[in-house]
């Protein structure tokens, strides 16, 4: 295996999610660097903005990258915020999002997760995963991002916000996702 294949730039502007890839990796002997460098977003489901965003940055840095794009897809809202997740949070944030649940009845949602790794001249390869779970009345714990403290995963006692890392690791739409990729990258 060739030593470059040990380590691969994350483009990435969420720190948070740089700490969950190097936990999420660090069983698979690959180094996670984060890289500032971004490529075009464009407004589509997840697996496609993922794409789009990996080839258009691997070609524009002449690099081999990942980049990963994320939502919480809430039943109530038929999906929303799904694709629009990080601009729903910095404007709406976690007080906007139990107001709009705060009628109804079914606060089922999920976390789903697109890693998309490409090469300068090569086509992008997408890796998913995905956390079912339930939408809080109130936020519990100051761990993670975003809307961790909010869900609730159906597997688990404590929202995303009060588990650990490697606990929210283990069972999240990111680890799912970035594990499939890690072992293709390996084997590649
Ligand atoms: P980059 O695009 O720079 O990687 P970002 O934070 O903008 O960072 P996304 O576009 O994937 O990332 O945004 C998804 C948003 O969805 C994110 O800002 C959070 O609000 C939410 N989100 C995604 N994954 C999450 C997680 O594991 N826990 C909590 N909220 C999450």
């Amino acid at each position: 295996m060739p030593a470059s294949s040990r380590s691969v730039f994350f483009a990435t502007g969420n720190t948070g999610k740089v700490d969950e890839a190097r936990m999420i990796m660090e069983p698979f002997a690959i180094r996670v660097k984060p890289f500032s460098g971004k490529g075009a977003e464009i407004q589509a489901d997840i697996a496609e903005v993922a794409s789009y965003s990996a080839s258009t940055a691997a070609r524009r840095y002449g690099r081999s990258l990942i980049v990963e794009d994320a939502g919480l897809f809430v039943e109530a809202l038929d999906g929303f915020p799904g694709a629009f997740s990080s601009y729903v949070f910095e404007t709406l944030g976690i007080r906007g999002l139990l107001t709009l649940l705060e009628q109804s009845e079914s606060r089922n949602a999920y976390f789903r997760s697109a890693v998309a790794y490409c090469e300068p001249e090569g086509e992008p390869k997408v890796f998913e995963g995905k956390v079912s779970g339930t939408i809080t009345r109130s936020p519990h714990g100051e761990n993670g991002f975003g809307f961790d403290p909010v869900f609730l995963p159906s597997n688990a006692k404590k929202t995303m916000g009060e588990l650990s890392l490697a606990e929210k690791c283990a069972i999240s739409h990111r680890g799912e996702a970035m594990r499939k990729f890690a072992a293709w990258y390996l084997k590649r």
